[in-house]
């Protein structure tokens, strides 16, 4: 059913170009307009997003509000409505976070009919309406309303009368009201914004679909012969160290930068024998003004020049190397709503976390973020508003296009790509334009990329879906294997000889990303191969709560009937912006330094910057024997250059590297920020090794101790054999109880897919059953034989568990053979006992975040403590987690306190007040409750992690093969 109501409109042009011609924008009010291709009308052509002098009123704050759940129901009275009745909402925001409909989720799918252009008539719409004063002096300014961002589509009115429509849910718009407003008048402003439209088969993005006017809304007053369009092109030659300007203002005037004595014409091209360069790591940028008889607008600019040089991609003659992630905007609050302190709080994690680069998947983000970019400095790769990832790659029968392909779609596609380039082009930070995310290929896209071209022949294009890079400047494609990453680095004429980015990889969902070291060593290896985007940066849970417990809400939490459950919780960061291990993981892999022992008593380090030498760090040494720290002191580093590498001797007194006999002693290096920078305070952390000093081979021979369970020991009292119950409750020996083989871990995400957990639940590792075969002394041992299997399978798993006491001790001397056609791998080898509540533990050993064989690089050798409820992490769908690898001994403490020492291999350590099936089970973090009972798992070996959830499968070398194996420990 359609809406219909005739409507005097008018559409006033006003020295820009209307995108749409004026002439068709129906003479009938209509809502016709929500599934017409067309990117508007009655709107101004696109211009810089700038910093002038014009005065503006900004319309945040509250707006009276009123949402019709579909177009049939939305009252035909915006000419006049009297919204007495109506609520107020505030602006910038989304509807379904502020009380009205619900948030939904979807990945790839839409939760629509696919036949474009047409929507649900049941289409949620929202009426916004607010009066504002024109002030008296802004007598013969052009009067302009900008919107930053509304999501979908919308219908402005004024005083009754249509301005015109526009949608592009991240790009602005704007309309002149000049000849429909009197200065000193008050104005009725009226927006009619749809959930859903034509426009929405283009937005197919994976994150929640959120409504509104959620960027800010100006009124803005253009002088007369002020600039409104300027486009600074600064460039830098790295060979001769000049810069070039050359600042285009659609008014004419002076442009002036005071720090190089610079005052000159806009339009005309200015050679500066000198000039400092902007990169992400120095991120100069100069002050100017462009200033006309009308007013001024504030320039930040900065010299750099991108250019691709026999297959690399380089600024400033430097190769780049992108430590980068993807980033959506979002908030667990606010949605896409982002005020400029969380915008500063994203820059300032990225930069204190040594990431460079920024794909702002996909979608151009607010503006304000670019300019922190700008400031801080970060590497941009600015996305197109675009995705049609629910149409497939090919046309579906019988006639379905993707939108790329699709000609009727082609004036807003090329549109939304101008829209980004002339709002975007005066910020150095931006290095690559993209074209969008997961659309196939088309013409409509070709069209785009000539339209970036023509307006900034200055940047590489980017379109990951060109897979055989047709057009492109540079390739890029997502979550490809090692071995495909390598078979590019070893072939640089392949794919065009382009540049070779990953514009995605690591998914970052729960548990991981794994394997992110093997991916670093790839991007040193191949000169092509030039680093990534992780996926993602942050966690989309949507705060919520119930009975006041706090939780983050994935799909499906708001009763939707097609969705894609948490694969919207996929960040480095958890919803609330605290970093995940992962984040620590991808921190510790991409810094900018590799310290490490140099092989001759000295301590090497690799200085991977891209323009910085380290004169701006101290080198801070401590060392620690088992955990304490006795030595302390710094190490005088010369100033090491960009790619170089130096042997430093440590200072005289520092313990001798592989001394024998030693206790465990390790030595720290970090090297910390001398002063503070605009993005961290003096002191903070930007890289770190350890170097082992004692002889490992000799310390692990003490730790051995006598050889388990031959009685030979002094202390072995005789007749003193451990005493202890087996049977249908696991193995009891002191206030250790229900101890029992442990082959299960309750799934990430990564292991969640098809063909992982599947199959180890298939071999029946996730309800394997236990048998005591024998009990009984044998020698000075009580001696345990069990057999774990699961239920109608043949295959299971021998376990000897060998109990002595070894001086005040009691040893556990495990040895585990596979028997029958066991799985070929197990997610977790290890055995879990039962103990009275545990408050706390403390530790020796990777720490002190969780660590996993393939995501351990952020681990580092030491002791640590921690509460239960500390070692978990909170994963917004519960899952496997806070396993600390290679665990020397730990002291747990509550009701009684038990100490469990490696006797001979090192364990993997899980603490936690829940068992493996409640965190299966459970679907929230909230679902999860501590009892009277702690379960302590200690691993003989785990898998690993990887990042199979949007990836290539766990490599080999990370998983854990069924085989014989053993675990010694001492409990005491
Ligand atoms: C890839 C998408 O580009 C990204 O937006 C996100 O959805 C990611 O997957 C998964 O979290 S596309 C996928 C088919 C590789």
């Amino acid at each position: 059913m359609r809406y219909r109501r005739e409507v005097s409109i008018s559409v006033h042009q006003c020295g820009f170009v209307n995108r749409s011609a004026v002439g068709s924008m129906p003479v009938t009010y209509d809502h016709s307009y929500v599934e017409d291709f067309a990117p508007g009308a009655g709107v101004l052509a696109p211009r810089a997003w700038l910093d002038d002098d014009s005065a503006r009123l900004a319309l945040t704050g509250d707006w009276s509000f009123r949402l019709s759940p579909g177009l049939a129901d939305a009252p035909d009275d915006l000419t006049d409505p009297d919204t007495s009745a109506w609520d107020t909402i505030s602006v910038p925001g989304h509807w379904q976070l502020q009380g009205y409909g619900a948030p939904a989720y979807t990945n790839v799918v839409y939760p629509f009919p696919l036949e474009p252009p047409f929507v649900p008539t049941d289409n949620p719409t929202g009426d916004y309406v607010r009066a504002v004063t024109v002030p008296a002096d802004w007598a013969g300014a052009r009067i302009v309303l900008r919107f930053e961002g509304v999501d979908s589509r919308f219908a402005v009115h004024v005083d009754g009368r249509l301005v015109g429509w526009s949608s592009g849910s991240r790009l602005p718009s704007e309309f002149d009201l000049t000849d429909l407003v009197a200065p000193g008048k008050e104005i009725r402003i009226a927006v009619r914004v749809h959930q859903w439209s034509a426009g929405s088969y283009v937005e197919d993005q994976d994150m929640w679909w959120l409504s509104g006017i959620f960027r800010e809304v100006n009124l803005l007053a253009l002088r007369p012969s002020a600039p409104t369009d300027v486009f600074v092109r600064a460039a830098y030659d790295h060979v001769d160290g000049a810069g070039t300007l050359v600042v285009e203002s659609d008014v004419p005037g002076t442009v002036v930068v005071p720090e190089l004595g610079l005052e000159v014409p806009t339009g005309e091209h200015v050679r500066l024998d000198r000039v400092e360069p902007w990169s992400a790591e120095s991120p100069k940028l100069y002050d100017g003004v462009v200033r006309t008889d009308g007013g001024e607008v504030r320039l930040r600019i900065g010299f750099r020049t991108i250019a691709i040089v026999d297959g690399v991609l380089t600024v400033n003659g430097n190769r780049v190397l992108f430590n980068g992630v993807n980033r959506h905007e979002f908030h667990p609050d606010r949605g896409r709503a982002l005020t400029e302190q969380d915008m500063l709080d994203d820059v300032l994690l990225m930069k204190r976390a040594g990431i460079n680069a920024v794909r702002t998947s996909h979608y151009p983000p607010h503006p304000h973020f670019l300019d922190l970019c700008d400031l801080h400095g970060l590497y941009v790769v600015d996305e197109c508003d675009l995705e049609t990832h629910g149409f497939g790659y090919e046309p579906q029968p019988p006639n379905l296009p993707n939108p790329v392909m699709d000609e009727r779609f082609r004036d807003d596609l090329v549109e939304r790509m101008r829209r980004m380039v002339e709002r975007d082009k005066n910020h150095p930070s931006i290095v690559l334009w993209s074209l969008g995310n997961e659309c196939g290929m088309g013409d409509n896209l070709r069209a785009m990329y000539d339209v970036a071209k023509d307006r900034d022949p200055s940047r590489p294009v980017h379109y990951e879906r060109d897979t055989q890079a047709e057009f492109v400047d540079v390739y890029s494609q997502m979550y490809t294997s090692l071995e495909d990453v390598e078979k590019i680095g070893e072939d640089p004429s392949s794919y065009r000889g382009l540049p070779f980015i990953l514009c995605e990889y690591g998914h970052a969902m729960g548990n991981g990303p794994g394997g992110l070291s093997d991916y670093r060593e790839l991007f040193e290896r191949y000169p092509r191969c030039q680093g990534g985007f992780i996926w993602e940066w942050i966690d989309h849970g949507l705060r919520t709560s119930v009975d006041g417990r706090q939780f983050f809400a994935y799909g499906g939490d708001f009763g939707e009937t097609i969705h894609d459950g948490n694969f919207v919780c996929d960040g480095l960061l958890f919803p609330d912006r605290t970093p995940s291990p992962g984040m620590l993981e991808y921190v510790k892999v991409i810094e900018p330094l590799v310290i490490t022992a140099d092989g001759a008593g000295g301590v090497s380090i690799t200085n991977r910057y891209e323009v910085l030498d380290t004169s701006h760090l101290t080198f801070e040494l401590v060392t620690e024997i088992n955990g304490e720290g006795v030595g302390f002191g710094t190490l005088p580093v010369p100033a090491i250059g960009p790619g170089e590498t130096t042997s430093v001797q440590l200072p005289p007194g520092t313990i001798k590297q592989r001394e024998a006999n030693r206790p465990e002693t390790w030595l720290t290096v970090t090297a910390r920020l001398t002063e503070g920078t605009a993005w961290a305070e003096a002191g903070h952390r930007v890289a770190w090794g350890q170097l082992r000093l004692d002889d490992p081979a000799a310390a692990d021979s003490a730790a051995a101790g006598p050889a388990a369970g031959t009685g030979s020991d002094a202390s072995v009292a005789p007749g003193a054999v451990v005493q202890g119950t087996a049977g249908a409750h696991g193995i009891t020996v002191g206030a250790i109880s229900n101890a029992r083989l442990d082959v299960w871990r309750a799934p990430t995400d990564n292991d969640a897919i098809p063909g992982v957990a599947e199959a180890w639940k298939e071999a029946g590792l996730h309800r394997v059953q236990h048998r005591v075969v024998s009990a009984g002394e044998n020698g000075s041992a009580w001696e345990v034989v069990t057999r774990t299997a699961p239920p109608a399978l043949q295959w299971g798993l021998i376990s000897t568990w060998r109990w002595t006491r070894v001086h005040d001790a009691i040893q556990l001397d495990l040895a585990v053979r596979p028997e029958g056609q066991f799985p070929a791998t197990l997610p977790r080898l290890g055995i879990t006992f039962e103990l009275p509540k545990v408050d706390s533990v403390e530790w020796f050993g990777a720490g002190p975040s969780e660590a996993y064989v393939d995501t351990r690089a952020a681990a580092a050798v030491g002791k640590y403590s921690a509460s239960v409820a500390q070692l978990q992490t909170p994963y917004v769908r519960p899952q496997e987690n806070g396993h600390r690898i290679d665990t020397r001994w730990a002291v747990l403490t509550g009701q009684e306190t038990l100490r469990i020492e490696a006797a001979l291999d090192l364990f993997g350590l899980t603490v936690r007040d829940w068992t493996s099936k409640d965190l299966e089970d459970a679907k929230h973090t909230v679902d999860l409750t501590a009892g009277d009972t702690t379960y302590v798992t200690l691993d003989l070996a785990q898998a690993g992690i990887g990042s199979n959830s949007c990836g290539p499968a766990l490599p080999d070398k990370y998983r854990l093969h069924t085989a014989p194996a053993s675990l010694s420990v001492r409990f005491s």
